[in-house]
């Protein structure tokens, strides 16, 4: 009889960060007109089309799209503290960053890598 009843609750998922982070409630977005993140595609804040991303705590965008995978090379962040990373789905952290101007990516972010960004506060 307890078996059965074992048996019958379904497995109860641990959830890592990426899953944390879409189970969380809040959102992200991308083409906000009030971003909290802005992602260029050259040095300087250049380079046209910029990626404006927004996101509640410990939501972000799993992938940045074809178009601006790989390609980031300056970045604005005028609210939070957020991580980068090298793959889609949070793979490969590479730094933290709060708010402030990067007219190029600092130390521990590598040009032309980022694939996903997550707000940790
Ligand atoms: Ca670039
Ligand atoms: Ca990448």
């Amino acid at each position: 009889m307890k078996e059965n009843l074992f048996e019958a609750i379904p497995a109860i998922k641990e959830l890592d960060d990426e899953d944390a982070a879409t189970y969380s409630g809040g959102v992200a977005f991308t083409g906000s007109n009030d971003p909290d993140v802005i992602l260029y595609r050259d040095g300087g804040f250049a380079g046209g089309n910029p990626l404006a991303v927004n996101a509640s705590l410990n939501d972000g965008i799993r992938y940045v799209g074809d178009n601006f995978n790989d390609i980031t090379s300056s970045i604005v962040i005028i609210r939070g503290v957020w991580r980068f990373y090298t793959d889609a789905n949070f793979g490969a952290f590479q730094n933290t960053l709060g708010p402030g101007l990067y007219s190029n990516l600092p130390g521990g972010i590598s040009n032309d890598s980022i694939s996903s960004l997550r707000r940790v506060g």
